[in-house]
């Protein structure tokens, strides 16, 4: 018995990894694809500063984002931000958990990285910082993110 529907949604796979431009080799089709991996310069003086990122589920089963680190940073904690009498608050993000082929974004005035710099190292814009992502089901993933003036 053919089974058309598995190769169809192989094939979609493929095709979506060249859509994306994503250059991994294809053994990593699972791998989840992070993309507009950005870090704002902090302000001058400031040892705190945001991380943004759009993160997309390429696997089988549920992906679940625990939390992330970094060598630069004294910690790196994710936040949701909310309206709530018209005062914008950021909460914990708690784990948050993709379904396969869920796309989650990660962007000024909503969910972020909150970043507490090691030391007051110049972040230049244009240079990257890598941030290591951490799962409940796979290992860390290692992202360069530029630092941009957002
Ligand atoms: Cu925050």
């Amino acid at each position: 018995m053919l089974n058309r529907p598995r190769l169809v949604w192989l094939f979609a796979g493929v095709l979506l990894g060249l859509a994306t431009g994503c250059g991994s080799p294809s053994s990593q089709a699972t791998q989840p694809d992070v993309t507009q991996a950005q870090v704002r310069v902090p302000v001058p003086g400031s040892k705190m500063t945001a991380g943004y990122f759009t993160i997309h589920n390429r696997g089988l089963t549920p992906l679940t984002l625990t939390g992330a680190s970094s060598p630069e940073a004294l910690s790196i904690s994710l936040h949701t931000t909310q309206q709530t009498e018209g005062t914008m608050r950021m909460r914990p993000l708690g784990d948050l958990t993709l379904a396969p082929d869920e796309i989650v974004r990660f962007s000024p005035g909503g969910r972020h990285m909150m970043i507490s710099l090691m030391q007051e190292t110049p972040l230049t814009a244009g240079s990257d910082m890598v941030i290591n992502l951490h799962f409940a089901d796979r290992e860390d993933l290692r992202v360069p993110f530029r630092i941009s003036a957002l």
